[in-house]
């Protein structure tokens, strides 16, 4: 009941958060054509979440109760002002290191206590890109691997340099270990599932709970794709397809053409464009098929029905908290 109680008292709290950096932006945004600051502010919750259709329970450690956290959307040569709150609900130790800054790790990325305690830093997102975002707070490996990690997309501030997508959506890969107490088996890679998104064949039709990723014939789909890791390297491939293009780190100037498998290592990221020529379904996988099999399949239907889809989309099982993208998509 004190968990209850606490945890809706945080999720107000959340809420009324967002709401006031969702107003604030549109009402004192600056002009489109100019960099904006946005204040992206993020709560470190340790909590139980559901992590398969079976109902399978994980004790997780998330930013604001999501696994994976929320997307953070910016434009090149935006400010990010950024704040983390670990309150005293957690018992551990958190802290937040964003691979889309270039700021110093010792003094920005320190982890703070579970006393209401905050760390605040600001950073220019100068490359465009999709980067990674974790809890560096030791054992990282612990943290990361308990779903302390997200994506920050950083728009390339020129639009047309690259194609427009149709469609896109963010599929970030982890390992699940059982026993998330188990940091041995952390470091002895034994991992139970890969996973994305934080659900064990989240994006599989044929399984309880699962929903497909959808899209219709002929769109460009963009996957903003960030492997958290802790260890092991994604294969990314799109069973049925070739990806079209694939841009290292999702900078637009590290374009690839043609490919059918590409490895993003942890900690890494690459954006990945696929035209999706007719219409089926195309399983996405990692190609380490011992990661494919034990839960990294999301399929991607292509349909002329495909109704427009959030960046990361819930399946049924996820139900307590509804995702959020934490800043808006800057107007064009
Ligand atoms: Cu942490």
């Amino acid at each position: 009941m004190r968990f209850a109680s606490t945890r809706l008292r945080w999720w107000f709290s959340f809420v009324f958060a967002l709401s006031v950096l969702v107003v604030g932006s549109q009402t004192f945004g600056v002009a489109p054509a100019s960099a904006k600051t946005h204040e992206v502010k993020m709560t470190a919750v340790e909590t139980e979440l559901v992590v398969d259709g079976g109902g399978m329970k994980y004790k997780a450690w998330t930013f604001n109760g999501q696994f994976p956290g929320p997307v953070v959307r910016v434009t090149e040569g935006d400010t990010v002002q950024f704040t983390l709150e670990n309150p005293k609900t957690n018992v551990f130790p958190h802290a937040m290191d964003f691979h889309a800054a270039e700021i110093d790790f010792l003094k920005n990325y320190r982890a703070i206590n579970a006393a209401d305690e905050t760390i605040s830093y600001t950073f220019v997102a100068k490359k465009p890109g999709v980067f990674f975002y974790h809890c560096g707070a030791p054992p990282m490996i612990q943290h990361v691997a308990r779903g302390m990690f997200g994506a920050i997309i950083v728009d390339p501030k020129n639009e047309k340099a690259w194609p427009k997508a149709d469609r896109e959506y963010v599929l970030v890969q982890s390992e699940l270990f059982k026993n998330p107490d188990d940091v041995q088996a952390m470091f002895d890679r034994k991992f139970d599932h890969i996973i994305f998104n934080g659900g064990i064949f989240k994006y599989h039709p044929f399984v309880t709970g699962g929903h497909a990723l959808e899209a219709k014939p002929g769109e460009r789909v963009r996957i903003y794709f960030v492997n958290a890791g802790p260890n092991e390297f994604s294969a990314f491939h799109p069973i049925g397809e070739i990806w079209d293009n694939v841009y290292e780190s999702g900078n637009p100037a590290n374009k690839l053409s043609g490919v059918q498998t590409y490895v993003v290592g942890p900690g890494s990221a690459a954006t990945f464009d696929v035209v999706v020529e007719s219409a089926g379904a195309y399983p996405l996988v990692t190609h380490s098929l011992t990661g494919a099999l034990r839960g990294a399949i999301a399929v991607l239907v292509a349909t002329p029905d495909a109704k427009p889809a959030p960046l990361m989309p819930q399946t049924p099982w996820k139900v307590e908290i509804p995702q959020t993208e934490i800043t808006p998509t800057p107007a064009p």
